[in-house]
Formats: C-alpha cells, sequence, structure tokens
C-alpha cells in the first residue's frame, strides 16, 4: 500500500503524552498522521482504578486536541467508537488501511506484554514497522545494561551516583556531591509533629472533555476498584506543570524532613504527586529535577529535601526501569520465598480493625494514590509478612494507583517490597513489625490492636506476623548478613514462644482469608 503521496502513521501510545517523543519528532504536518487509539484491551488487562482511566483516557483526548491546535493531523479512535476492534493490533491495521500510509513509526512501549505485540507486527503488518527508542529516560536500556554487566549485585545507591555525575544536578563544578554527600537519607525518617499541617495540594476541575470521559467509565467500568468522584488529577501539560509548580514552592521544604511520616486523614502530607504525569509523559524526569534544584538554590528548600526528590527520580525511577528491561520476562515469575497465600479480601474493602491498614485502603479507594512508606511499609509489609502470593500482590498494585504501569510497579512490588527477586533489589526484606509504624504514623493511637501487645487476640497483628515471617523463612533467610539481627533474637525465643507466634499468626491469617492457595 505504498503511495508516494501518503506519509507515515505516526502511533501514540495512552504513556506517550510529550509532544518530543521520539515518534513525533519528525512529523509531517502535510502528510503524516498521528494515530491515538482507546482499546478495550488495555482499559481491562487488569480491572484500572476508575480514576486511573479517567486519568489516561482524559490525558490522551487533551493531548491530541493540543496536537491538533498545532496543525497536526490526528486520527483519534475513542472507545466506543464504531468497528473499534478493540486492540492496538486491530487498530494499527485499521488505520494503515485508511490512511494508505507506507510506514508505522512507533516508540517503544513502557510494559513487556506490548513490545512483545509491536515485534508481531513486524511480521503481521503490511508496511515497514520502525520502533523508536524511548529516550524521556535519563538513562538509556543500553547504558543500565552495560553499568549492570559483570556486577553481582545491583545497588540503586552506586547507580544513582552515576545519574547525579551524567546529569550534573547537585554537583560541584570539581565533580563531587554538593554539600559533602550523596545521600541525605538519615535526614529524612522523621514523624510529622503535631501542629504540622502540610499545605493542600491543588486539585483540578474537571472540565468538559474530562466530564464525557468520566461519563464512559462510570458507563463501561461500574465494577472496577474505587472511586469516581471527586476526580481532581491534572490532564494537560499544562495543568501539570501547574502541580510541579505548587509542589516546589510550598510542600518540597518538607519533602525530606517528611518522605517517610504517615497521618491519619492525611493522605498525600507533603508529597509531590507527580508520578501519573512523569509516567504518561506530561512531565519529564530532568525537568521536575531542575525545577527542585533552582528552588533550593534560590534557597527555597532544603538540601536534604532536594536531594531526596532529585534520588527518587533519578536514582530509583529510572533504575526499576532498568531492571525490569534487564530481567523480563522472568521478573514477573519471581517468588523467591514460596509466598502462597491468597490476598485478603480486605486489600479490596478496606474492612478491618487494623486502623493501618483501613487507613491506606481507603485512601487508596478514594485518590488512586498513598505515598511511598504507605504502599511499602504498611500495605506492602503486611502481604510481606503474610506469604502472599506475589502474582496477586502485584495485580492488586497495576490496578489500584493512578501511576501504575508494569515496569515501574513491578520492580517495586516483586523486588523491593516482597523480596520475591530473592535480593536483586533490596539487601535484606523490608519486615517490620508494629513498632515502625507507631513511630512514623498516629494509627495505632485509634487502633482496636495494641503495638505494643506481643501475642494474643488483641496484639497488633503485625507483632506475631513479623517473627511468624522470620520463623516460616528460616532456612531461606536466616544466612543473610543483614539479617543477623532479627535471627539472633529468634534464636533466643523458646519453643512454647514460637509456638504460640506460629499459633497467633495461624489464626489471625485464616481469619482475614489469607489461607494458602
Ligand atoms: P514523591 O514521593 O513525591 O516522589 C517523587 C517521584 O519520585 C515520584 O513521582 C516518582 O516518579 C519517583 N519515585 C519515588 N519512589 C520511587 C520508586 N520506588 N520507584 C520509582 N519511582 C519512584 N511508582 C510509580 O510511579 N508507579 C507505580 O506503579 C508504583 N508502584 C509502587 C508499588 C510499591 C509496592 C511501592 C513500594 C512503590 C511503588 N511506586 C510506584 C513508587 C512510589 O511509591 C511512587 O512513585 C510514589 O509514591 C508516587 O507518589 P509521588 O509522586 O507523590 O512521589
Ligand atoms: C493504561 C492504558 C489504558 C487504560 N488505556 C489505554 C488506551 O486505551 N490506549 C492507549 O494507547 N494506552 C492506554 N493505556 C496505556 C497503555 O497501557 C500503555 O501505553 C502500555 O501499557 C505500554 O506501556
Ligand atoms: Fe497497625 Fe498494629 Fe498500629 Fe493497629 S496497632 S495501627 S494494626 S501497626
Amino acid at each position: 500500500m505504498t503511495d508516494e503521496r501518503t506519509g507515515s502513521l505516526r502511533l501514540v501510545l495512552g504513556d506517550q503524552l510529550t509532544r518530543d517523543v521520539s515518534s513525533l519528532r519528525d512529523v509531517d504536518p502535510r502528510r503524516d498522521v498521528i494515530l491515538m487509539v482507546e482499546v478495550h484491551d488495555e482499559t481491562v488487562y487488569v480491572r484500572h482504578h476508575k480514576q486511573k482511566l479517567v486519568f489516561i483516557l482524559s490525558a490522551m483526548r487533551h493531548f491530541a486536541q493540543a496536537l491538533r491546535d498545532e496543525g497536526l493531523r490526528v486520527d483519534y479512535v475513542r472507545l466506543d467508537a464504531p468497528g473499534n476492534t478493540g486492540s492496538f493490533s486491530g487498530e494499527v491495521a485499521r488505520a494503515l488501511a485508511r490512511h494508505a500510509a507506507s510506514r508505522l513509526v512507533v516508540t517503544e512501549p513502557g510494559e513487556w506484554r506490548v513490545r512483545e505485540m509491536m515485534q508481531d507486527w513486524r511480521e503481521e503488518l503490511p508496511v515497514p514497522v520502525e520502533i523508536r527508542e524511548d529516550d524521556r529516560f535519563v538513562c538509556s536500556l543500553g547504558d543500565f545494561a552495560a553499568w549492570a554487566e559483570g556486577r553481582k549485585s545491583y545497588r540503586m545507591e552506586f547507580f544513582y551516583r552515576e545519574m547525579r555525575r551524567k546529569t550534573g544536578l547537585l554537583m560541584t563544578g570539581e565533580g563531587q556531591p554538593v554539600g559533602g554527600q550523596w545521600n541525605f537519607d538519615a535526614e529524612n525518617r522523621k514523624a510529622l509533629p503535631a501542629g504540622v499541617s502540610p499545605p493542600a495540594h491543588p486539585r483540578f476541575s474537571p472540565d468538559a472533555l474530562t466530564r464525557e470521559v468520566m461519563d464512559l467509565v462510570a458507563a463501561r467500568f461500574p465494577d472496577h476498584f474505587g472511586d469516581l468522584e471527586p476526580f481532581g488529577w491534572a490532564v494537560t501539560r499544562h495543568e501539570a506543570l501547574r502541580a510541579l509548580d505548587v509542589f516546589v514552592s510550598e510542600r518540597l521544604s518538607g519533602y525530606g524532613d517528611y518522605q517517610d511520616a504517615m497521618k491519619q486523614g492525611e493522605p498525600f502530607l507533603f508529597h509531590s504527586l507527580i508520578s501519573p504525569y512523569l509516567n504518561v509523559g506530561l512531565l519529564t524526569p530532568l525537568e521536575v529535577c531542575r525545577a527542585a534544584v533552582a528552588a533550593w538554590e534560590r534557597g527555597q528548600a532544603p538540601l536534604n529535601a532536594v536531594e531526596g526528590f532529585v534520588r527518587q527520580i533519578i536514582g530509583w525511577r529510572e533504575y526499576v526501569r532498568g531492571i525490569y528491561w534487564l530481567r523480563m520476562p522472568d521478573y514477573a515469575g519471581t517468588n523467591a520465598l514460596g509466598a502462597s497465600r491468597r490476598l485478603p479480601d480486605l486489600y479490596w474493602t478496606g474492612e478491618t480493625d487494623m486502623a493501618c491498614l483501613r487507613a491506606c485502603v481507603a485512601e487508596t479507594r478514594a485518590n488512586a494514590y498513598a505515598h511511598h512508606i504507605q504502599r511499602l511499609m504498611v500495605l506492602g509489609n503486611f502481604a510481606l509478612l503474610a506469604g502472599v502470593t506475589p502474582a496477586e500482590v502485584q495485580e492488586w498494585y497495576l490496578l489500584v494507583y493512578a501511576d501504575a504501569f508494569e515496569w515501574v510497579e513491578l520492580p517495586n512490588v516483586h523486588g523491593m517490597t516482597l523480596f520475591a527477586d530473592g535480593g536483586l533489589l533490596a539487601s535484606k526484606p523490608y519486615a517490620a513489625s508494629g513498632a515502625y509504624i507507631n513511630r512514623m504514623s498516629d494509627y495505632c493511637a485509634g487502633c482496636r490492636y495494641d503495638v505494643k501487645g506481643k501475642s494474643g487476640e488483641g496484639a497488633c497483628p503485625f507483632n506475631y506476623l513479623y517473627w511468624n515471617f522470620l520463623i516460616e523463612n528460616e532456612k531461606r533467610l536466616s544466612g543473610n548478613p543483614r539479617m543477623g539481627m532479627p535471627y539472633r533474637n529468634l534464636a533466643r525465643m523458646n519453643d512454647e514462644r514460637r509456638c504460640e507466634i506460629v499459633t497467633d499468626a495461624a489464626a489471625f491469617l485464616a481469619r482475614v482469608g489469607a489461607v494458602r492457595s
């Protein structure tokens, strides 16, 4: 179907909403057509939170409008368009025929399953397929593989230092980290003192386009997890820049100190809430880091806050992406601890007497958001201690958060949270008893359980689940040098105490439905 008058078809996926994405860089407004498609397959490969669906579809529609306003030709296929085949492959084939395009140009996707699909297009489609690198990241996949080559373990800290050198962010002219330290994490573990209240984060009122998507989602996905309203996510680059600006000027200064804090009724604290925007491309990693560094240079935010923020983005975010592509597809099947219990219903309903879990699930349902420590040390820690099958936990995280895409979510769940990769990403499991949650939050004060209780019906379940986890995984973990202290403490327990722990844990896990599958 090659015709000299027809140009190329430029496919832009729902997480490629960046004007400078590689597939659009040399787009010719006279000859090329940009294709964007809403497809059933993508909306249901997991049962995404309703707000996540609205966010992505509305951001796609607004992005298409912005391209049109620029004079570009956009073919946008809506979910309810007649003839929509429901799949990327079907819609690309239809559009190639519709436009008699001579070539397909696309930026590589963020998820393995879509990349596999695109590789097949090279065989299946009647035109050449050009898959371009996604260079919206600081570290290319090739550079990450080169960094990883020959290393026994891939510690984020060393990767992060490379990224600091590469970007020059927070570096002196002599190539040293500003402030004489690479990492100020030790200063970033404060609980929120009484009387400190975080500034409100900006919410964006849905416009007519977003309202239309909200009606569509309400009608087509009523059974998906999560509240549809109130919906306040940014859906355009302009709004996302505004969200970044408000974060940098109003909350960044408290970001470092209270990064790990949790508080009842304060789901956002000093966090940025920009992960959905970064992940779909409304914001880029370097521009957000530069905005934070500029605030430090102006004296508006302390170094521990700015370094902590920059580390999350050019460190953790880039690093988990590198690990994902280095280790897929096997990474998704990892289960180093042999965890095999079902995910308890409370992750969906929030119905539990455990005040910390109840708050984190309720906030997740209401906002399609929980901050990092809620995800890791409450929701994730419980799944780890309860020995829930990694695949079930992974599916849950992939669908409940507005920012969830497999390349970033999977390593955080399998590697950081569940130790399912056997220590590739974390040197030891992030297992903690109730004492950690009590130190970092005010949840325990309002809980039916006693955070100091060690055993019996009224004791905080995290306490006996923690020891039960160590007992269940003794063979696998006791040789880990970083687990020396807890295993020495376990060794001091007599058989009677161990038996009490195992009995309490078994009864509790059965009660919440965390049964072996
Ligand atoms: P902030 O605290 O303001 O941090 C700034 C930015 O740093 C974030 O926007 C994000 O882009 C980046 N960042 C911070 N921590 C990480 C990390 N561990 N990995 C990658 N990037 C990071 N993040 C996602 O973007 N998508 C996910 O699906 C996702 N799933 C997670 C699942 C689990 C079990 C855990 C423990 C973490 C997960 N994270 C995920 C990482 C992190 O929790 C979120 O990026 C963060 O909570 C987003 O909120 P924020 O924008 O307010 O972050
Ligand atoms: C997540 C998502 C959803 C829900 N819907 C669409 C869609 O209809 N069309 C689209 O192009 N992209 C969607 N996405 C994002 C894709 O799932 C994402 O681009 C792939 O997972 C590749 O990373
Ligand atoms: Fe959570 Fe235990 Fe504290 Fe209750 S007592 S809020 S279950 S840590």
